[in-house]
């Protein structure tokens, strides 16, 4: 099954086989809400349903446990202004996990920053579709202006990462520009807090 998917590009995947996959998704999806899910693996993630590889992606994430919000959001370490709050830098910058979904969410779609702070987004698409994350100065990102720093082709159970420095007062957001994503309302907002 991993080979036919992976050398697949959607509409060439049999039916039974795209149904399986949407199914090891949805599992997959739940447990990213409650594990770490880590790497660049595309299809290969599918690999990564058994519990060795997740509790590995778990013993990577050494602030898991008490970083662990009850509302599904992803936040790896304690936001600004929350008790452990250590700011992001250039040499050790914070995570922040986005979920892109397949109903062309982020979430979460609001990310508390504190000026000058570097964060590593990692962004994994939780969904069969592929997704871009874009971010930036919010004009930037809203016109999809050329040069403002983006990952695209974020595939199914994709993870990758964008680093950037919230340097400025802002205003800043992030949002996916594949097709009709964005005019659906695929967007979000950096909130920096100075
Ligand atoms: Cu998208």
């Amino acid at each position: 099954m991993t080979n036919e998917a992976r050398g697949a590009s959607g509409s060439a995947v049999p039916a039974r086989v795209g149904i399986v996959v949407a199914v090891v998704a949805l599992v997959i999806a739940t447990a990213g809400l409650t594990a770490t899910v880590v790497g660049r693996s595309g299809f290969g993630m599918m690999g990564g349903v058994n519990p060795g590889a997740r509790g590995g992606g778990m013993m990577g994430g050494g602030s898991w446990g008490g970083a662990m919000m009850g509302n599904g959001t992803q936040a790896v370490g304690p936001a600004p202004g929350s008790a452990g709050f250590v700011a992001g830098t250039v040499a050790s910058p914070r995570v922040v996990r986005i979920s892109a979904t397949a109903g062309l969410r982020f979430l979460p779609d609001a990310v508390a920053v504190q000026q000058g702070e570097t964060i590593t987004f990692e962004v994994t698409s939780v969904g069969p579709l592929v997704h871009e994350f874009m971010v930036g100065p919010a004009a930037d990102v809203a016109a999809d202006t050329p040069g403002t720093p983006e990952v695209a082709d974020i595939g199914m159970m994709e993870t990758r990462s964008l680093t950037y420095t919230v340097d400025g007062p802002g205003p800043y957001a992030f949002a996916c520009h594949v097709a009709g994503h964005y005019e659906a309302g695929m967007e979000g907002t950096i909130v920096v807090l100075r």
